[in-house]
């Protein structure tokens, strides 16, 4: 196991000292990152004390420190897991030559633009993220979100190191535009869509860590199959952090939903208009966030039918999540049936493969709705929460534009443009979580539209001063 370095000015497990250009390069971005966070990261709390965890080794078990943290004082690094021993390439046209230390010339734009585009997306998620903490709904939930921005904060370090070790200056102009993109802005937009989109309320936290994140999830899993073995090492540790905001999106999904039953069962209705006059959100209302950040995180795996996602595999940049699952790994024979607008259409199994992880994706999301479903139906209510079709609400692949309903039916467009309030969440729907949206600081408090964690963090009491605001 390799051991993190905490003496030097950026942590870390890559032998930085004895690279002192690198070290140069990378402590001359430290103070833009640390501006950015200043500017971009979360606005205010910057004295406040908050219950993080920093990673003190690259193995599963045990790799976190908890303690009490300033934000702008949390030591970002860079940590890769270890390496494996002679590794392979594990799939494409190269299968069962030696993995990549180095960037062969041929690929080199191609690899630049996926970090770069995986990079990205961390600190979008940072900003999209950074009015939540002033309508917190408890302390725990706010420390939750911090330890997301933070860690999100590290997974550009991560590509940022990646960037400036292994693609000279062009790296490093990247690594500058990483901090001068900013989400949602206007003439310098984040890459991708979902990240351009507000993250105004806690409902869209939860929904954007439970989908959103997974996207993440999946990504990573797919660039961890690297040739290039410094992505697959960075982005098999980014894995071990991820886990987390995943959890914090369905355990909140899950208080959400907890809460919600507990009002229908006290006021003895299912009518929305009485559920929202007391303060919850009503199961109908669950639905339409379900949709549009479904929907909004399907696009984040491109076309059903990719030239870009066949050529990242055949020359073995980018596998599929848990490549080993497969039998066939080179897929120059295989053909599959591509849902489209014009009917199923057979295309090459290497040429869909931004579907195939669509797909796996979408199983992994079913997980949590089949968890509230199950409650739901405990509680003895009809209603099931449902993932929208693939079809619906597109704006990148075969059923981009197409005016679809959640069930996947092809409507007029007029009906479509009449009815898209109905399925994701209206100005009126989000006027009135807006206005639940009213901080709890009190330790052990939440908010009266949520339920409490079923346990506190790191085994602490759930009325522990997650945050101390200064
Ligand atoms: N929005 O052949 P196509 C995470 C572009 S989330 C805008 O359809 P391809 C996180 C595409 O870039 C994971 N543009 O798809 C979560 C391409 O442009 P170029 C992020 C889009 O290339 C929460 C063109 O359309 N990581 O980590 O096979 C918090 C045609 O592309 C979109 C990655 O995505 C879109 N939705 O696949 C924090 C991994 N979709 O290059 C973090 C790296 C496609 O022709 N990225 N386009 O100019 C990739 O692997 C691929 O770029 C994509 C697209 C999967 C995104």
């Amino acid at each position: 196991m390799t051991g993190i370095n905490y003496s030097e000015k950026i942590p870390n497990n890559v032998d930085l000292a004895n690279d002192r250009k690198l070290q140069r390069a990378l402590e001359q971005w430290q103070p833009s990152f640390l501006g950015w966070w200043g500017e971009m990261g979360p606005s205010d709390f910057a004295q406040s004390d908050v219950y993080l965890r920093t990673a003190i080794s690259v193995d599963a078990q045990g790799w976190a420190h908890y303690g009490a943290v300033k934000m702008p004082e949390y030591r970002w690094g860079i940590f890769l897991a270890d390496a494996v021993a002679d590794r392979k390439i594990g799939f494409g046209d190269q299968m069962g030559a030696a993995a990549w230390q180095q960037v062969p010339g041929e690929y080199r734009s191609t690899l630049r633009r996926l970090i770069v585009t995986q990079g990205d997306t961390e600190p979008a998620s940072v900003e999209q993220q950074r009015l939540l903490g002033h309508t917190c709904p408890s302390l725990y939930d706010l420390r939750n979100l911090f330890q997301i921005n933070v860690e999100e904060g590290r997974h550009l370090w991560a590509m940022v190191y990646l960037l400036h070790a292994y693609f000279g200056r062009d790296g490093r102009e990247e690594a500058e535009e990483l901090l001068a993109r900013h989400s949602g802005d206007r003439d310098k937009p984040r890459i991708l869509s979902t990240f351009n989109e507000p993250v105004q309320d806690w409902m869209s936290l939860y929904c954007f860590t439970y989908f959103t994140d997974r996207d993440g999830k999946y990504q990573l899993k797919s660039l961890a199959e690297s040739a290039f073995d410094p992505l697959s090492r960075t982005c098999r540790f980014m894995l071990t952090e991820e886990a987390h905001h995943m959890f914090v999106g369905e355990t909140g999904l899950g208080r959400v939903i907890k809460r919600t039953l507990e009002v229908m069962k006290e006021l003895a209705t299912d009518d929305p208009a009485r559920i929202r006059a007391h303060g919850a959100v009503d199961l109908p209302l669950v639905q339409k966030y379900l949709n549009f950040w479904c929907s909004s995180s399907l696009d984040l795996f491109g076309s059903e039918i990719s030239s870009n996602s066949a050529a990242n595999f055949a020359s073995g940049l980018k596998g599929r999540p848990d490549e080993a699952q497969y039998t066939d790994h080179v897929l120059r024979e295989t053909m599959i049936g591509i849902d489209t607008p014009g009917g199923v259409q057979q295309v090459p199994a290497l040429n869909a493969l931004n579907e195939t992880m669509r797909e796996s994706y979408l199983k992994d999301c079913e997980i949590g709705l089949k968890r509230w479903n199950r409650t739901i139906e405990r509680a003895g209510h009809a209603i099931r929460l449902t993932l929208p079709s693939t079809r619906f609400r597109r704006s990148i692949g075969s059923w981009v534009n197409q005016p679809v309903d959640p069930q996947g039916n092809l409507l007029s467009r007029e009906e479509y443009d009449r009815r898209l309030h109905e399925w994701i969440p209206s100005d009126e729907d989000r006027a009135y979580v807006r206005s639940l949206m009213q901080r709890v600081v009190a330790p052990g408090k939440m908010a009266g539209w949520i339920a409490a964690p079923d346990r506190g963090i790191n085994n602490l009491a759930l009325d522990y001063e997650y945050v101390r605001l200064q």
